[in-house]
């Protein structure tokens, strides 16, 4: 009895070595990201998406997914951040004209600036912010997004990495006519209407647990940081642990709770 226990114990300390080896950071800018869209809070979308970025140096690569965008029609898709921003995602108290909607520049305290735009091709500086026709035009209402070798400053990188950053995805149907229009002009672009630019889906970039949420490895960086891996280790058992977290039931459960 003693012996098998002993045993299971070791088992337990070896298992969790190995978290402790795999979780350290490969350097101080690099790392994962991601984030779960939801609809802007006032902006009626009913949508969802996921996105996710990997930080390598001042590389990053960027995948998204969204689903129930208004169709057949540009989406300008941007990473966003303000050094003096909430890192968050706009909440109905941002629309500061009253109007019920949040348009871009009212979701600027929660989200920043742009700094990467999510073109298909070309620049994907914050010049391109506004470049329509090399965005995803969402047939169907759905973006499939990917791209690598996204060069950014070194700033960015760090935003990005220490969860600091937030994807928006602009282009909403109020009237519900398929298509941008209304008297409402656009805030960034005085010639397209609101509906053109106005942010339909958002979700905040934050830290990935070890080994990117795409494989589904590590655990949750806050029972990291709080010092509950051990405990979480002797109460679950090292083995039922990782094979929790190769299920991607703890970046799940994180996922949600962090949106
Ligand atoms: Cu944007």
């Amino acid at each position: 009895m003693r012996t098998t226990t002993t045993r299971i114990a070791g088992a337990s300390l070896a298992a969790a070595a190995a978290l402790a080896l795999s979780v350290g950071p490969a350097s101080a800018a690099d790392g994962s990201v991601s984030a779960n869209l939801k609809p802007v809070a006032g902006n009626g979308v009913m949508g969802s998406g996921t996105a996710m970025v990997d930080v390598t140096g001042n590389t990053i690569t960027v995948t998204m997914a969204a689903t129930g965008l208004l169709p057949n029609s540009p989406h300008a898709a941007h990473i966003h951040f303000g050094a003096a921003a909430r890192h968050e995602c706009p909440i109905l108290s941002d629309d500061k004209n009253g109007d019920g909607h949040i348009n871009t520049t009212e979701g600027g305290p929660a989200y920043g600036d742009i700094v990467v735009s999510l073109t298909k091709t070309g620049d994907t500086s914050p010049k391109s912010g506004l470049a329509i026709d090399r965005f995803s035009t969402a047939p169907g209402g759905k973006i499939a997004y990917q791209r690598g070798s996204i060069k950014v400053s070194s700033d960015v990188a760090k935003a990005i990495s220490a969860g600091e950053s937030v994807v928006v995805i602009h282009g909403v149907d109020y009237n519900k006519d398929g298509k941008y229009d209304g008297n409402t002009k656009s805030d960034l672009m005085p010639s397209l209407p609101t509906e053109a630019t106005d942010p339909a889906l958002c979700g905040a970039l934050r830290v990935a647990p070890a080994g990117g949420m795409h494989t589904g490895g590590g655990l949750p960086t806050d029972t990291l940081k709080s010092g509950g891996q051990n405990e979480a280790l002797m109460l679950v058992g090292g083995v039922a642990l990782l094979a929790a977290a190769g299920t991607g039931t703890f970046a799940a459960r994180r996922a949600r709770a962090r949106a």
